[in-house]
């Protein structure tokens, strides 16, 4: 019943287990991506069979490496702002509003826009080869899908500043500790884990975890995510950000001045 281009959905016993599927770019966020992940969103809110939901990456190395860094490459500051704008509401805040819960199975790694989306869903767990990281300063940019807002509510103002400003990677036993992931297990139980949680939630009450969610979604309320944009798109316009982006792309260190 569900067709996706770059999901994989599965449904069973309530669980809806979704894949990110662009193996060739570890999952990187592109427009069609993000597409399909908001109107999986919209259709599961309504859809009695599905419960509970697991997004997961394909593969075995990651589940999004950030968001689609050839896709925005030459984009200026106004298109920067729109991709940020557009991808908050109809993706991150959809996620973050799901009337599901929604868990992150982190099977790899989750950089830029990938950790942004694990952090949108509503817990993580991870295996225990999991990379979590906002490198976008080496882009020249900023997180720009909610992740300056997010990490720090989730690990505290002084991590989220060193994580963001060094773009330094969490390994999982790390994110553990401070809070990011809930759990780490082997990879191979990953799924079986996630499963597992998402099982004992479904046989409680939907419509008590639906106000659960929104109670607790309430306390994070204000302009936060607005000034990100901002800057988000600022950024596409400086000298950096053309030189950051160029670099990854030709595999190279950036150079900036
Ligand atoms: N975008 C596009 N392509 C990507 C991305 C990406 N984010 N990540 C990996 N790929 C591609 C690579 O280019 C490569 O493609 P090809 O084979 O055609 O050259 C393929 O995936 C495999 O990747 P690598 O060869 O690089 O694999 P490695 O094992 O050597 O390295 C890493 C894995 C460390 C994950 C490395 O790929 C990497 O550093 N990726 C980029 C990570 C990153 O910087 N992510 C943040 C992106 S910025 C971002 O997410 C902004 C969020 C806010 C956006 C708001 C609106 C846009």
């Amino acid at each position: 019943e569900y067709n996706y281009n770059n999901l994989i959905v599965e449904v069973e016993n309530k669980i809806a287990l979704v894949t990110l599927n662009r193996p060739e770019a570890l999952n990187a966020l592109n427009k069609d991506l993000l597409d399909d992940i908001s109107n999986f969103f919209t259709n599961a809110d309504s859809d009695s069979d599905i419960r509970v939901i697991i997004l997961t990456g394909s593969g075995e190395k990651s589940f999004v490496a950030g968001a689609d860094i050839k896709e925005f490459a030459n984009f200026d500051g106004h298109q920067g702002e729109q991709l940020a704008a557009k991808g908050q509401e109809n993706v991150f805040d959809k996620i973050e509003n799901s009337k599901k819960p929604v868990i992150a199975a982190v099977n790899g790694f989750a950089l830029g826009g990938g950790l942004e989306l694990a952090m949108a869903s509503h817990f993580r767990i991870a295996s225990t080869n999991a990379k979590l990281g906002l490198p976008e300063v080496t882009l020249g940019l900023i997180p720009g899908y909610g992740g300056t807002q997010r990490l720090p509510k989730l690990i505290g103002k002084g991590r989220a500043m060193q994580a963001i400003m060094t773009a330094d990677m969490f390994t999982a036993e790390r994110a553990y500790e401070i809070g990011l992931v809930n759990e780490v297990v082997e990879q191979v139980e990953l799924i079986n884990r996630a499963k597992e949680i998402a099982t004992k939630i479904s046989k409680n009450s939907s419509v008590a975890i639906r106000h659960a969610i929104r109670a607790i979604n309430a306390s994070d309320k204000d302009n936060g995510f607005e000034v990100e944009i901002e800057s988000f798109g600022n950024l596409f316009d400086e000298e950096d950000f053309k030189e950051g982006t160029i670099a990854f792309i030709e595999k190279r260190k950036p150079n900036f001045k």
